[in-house]
């Protein structure tokens, strides 16, 4: 990696002059056919806690939501509950997908003054919901595809999630395993996109970008992408974002606009701090992952250097090891949790590197494109 990339690794904005400061991801909403299905699946395969509810029970109407919780990560499960809604042809157009990154912000008004005042286009006006428990003031603008950021401001209040929502406490509760929070999240966009929304990002949401390759670092004989990484002022915020690449055969971003209908998240990093323990748990709950060829670990420790962690267990597991200029990182990734070759998740767990493993892509996007050799879509 080059010295110049390495200086950009670090947050640059100061915090007096930063227009649209972030406390972290507030959740993430999903529009799923069946939502408490899927709140069954993160549960049971990924280890997340029921938290909340709110459906016709609690005077809903059109739809209905379950919300799962681990470590800080929020998920919320969106299903309609009739046909003809914005959420129904949401599904039919994307499948499962990811509609809403939320952003905690503490002022949501200003929010989205300042986001629109530089063109971003309204999703949803500063709203306050209250209940009992206090309120909070919600606003929103559209990014890329149907994907939509939803900022959160929620200092008044003390309730479970939102209000509107009820505690939800099923009588089964599988353990966690170990993920604590998002560590970032990815968009893929279309052909020649890929300066429209690091634009977007920079000049509308004042971020900065921290480390960028391109096609020729990256193209393996079939794949090839652009991604470049857009990162919020104090660095809680990291949004990689792809574009396909012209290569021998079908980019696995093609591929994913293909079946996603358009732009949209493509792969939800989750933090770990034990992720020998995280994927050995995740695998025992049935959770696949991609396979990477057992010669991978063969160079590895000339590649890294000395890791805390034992080589057999890395191996057995198939968890990648990428090292960088502050120290080294572990990840693997989720086959798509949907029939549609669309999103992943990546288990990821840092030691000091800052940087997204780039010395895996080669030995990563061969065993995607082996999956996508199987599925016939290469
Ligand atoms: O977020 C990242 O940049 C890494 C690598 O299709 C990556 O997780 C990049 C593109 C992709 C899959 C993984
Ligand atoms: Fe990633």
């Amino acid at each position: 990696m080059e010295t110049l990339e390495l200086t950009q690794s670090k947050p640059v904005a100061d915090p007096a002059t930063d227009f649209l400061p972030l406390n972290g991801t507030d959740y993430i909403e999903l529009y799923v056919a069946n939502a408490l299905q899927s709140a069954h699946y993160f549960q049971t395969a990924f280890g997340f806690q029921p938290l909340a509810h709110a459906g016709l029970e609690t005077g809903w109407r059109d739809r209905e939501s379950y919300v799962v919780v681990q470590g800080k990560i929020r998920l919320v499960l969106t299903s309609p509950l009739h046909g003809g809604t914005e959420i129904g042809q949401h599904i039919d157009k994307h499948g499962d997908g990811v509609r809403v990154v939320a952003l905690w912000v503490d002022d949501a008004t200003k929010a989205y003054e300042e986001t629109t005042r530089r063109g971003a286009i309204p999703f949803m006006d500063p709203t306050r919901e209250e209940d009992a428990d206090g309120f909070v003031v919600r606003s929103g603008i559209h990014t890329y595809g149907d994907t939509v950021h939803v900022f959160v401001e929620r200092s008044q209040y003390t309730g479970i999630f939102l209000p509107g929502y009820k505690t939800w406490e099923p009588e089964h509760h599988p353990d966690d395993v170990g993920l604590k929070y998002v560590d970032h999240m990815v968009g893929n966009v279309g052909w020649n996109e890929m300066n429209t929304w690091v634009n977007f990002y920079a000049n509308v949401m004042g971020f900065n970008q921290l480390v960028s390759f391109d096609d020729k670092d990256i193209s393996t004989d079939y794949t090839a992408l652009m991604s470049k990484v857009m990162s919020n002022g104090n660095g809680r915020i990291k949004f990689p974002i792809n574009e396909p690449a012209e290569g021998r055969k079908k980019s696995q971003v093609e591929e994913y606009l293909d079946f996603y209908g358009g732009p949209g998240i493509q792969h939800i990093a989750v933090a770990t701090d034990d992720i020998v323990q995280t994927v050995t748990d995740l695998r025992n709950r049935s959770v696949e992952f991609l396979k990477v060829p057992a010669v991978y670990y063969d160079d590895l420790l000339d590649r890294v250097g000395h890791i805390d962690e034992e080589m057999n267990a890395l191996r057995s597991l198939g968890i990648l090891v990428d090292r960088d200029d502050e120290g080294y990182l572990l990840q693997i990734f989720t086959k798509p949790v949907g029939p549609r070759p669309t999103l992943f998740f990546e288990i990821i767990q840092r030691k000091g590197a800052r940087s997204f493993g780039k010395g895996n892509f080669k030995a990563l996007f061969e065993a995607i494109e082996h999956e996508q050799e199987l599925r016939g879509t290469l």
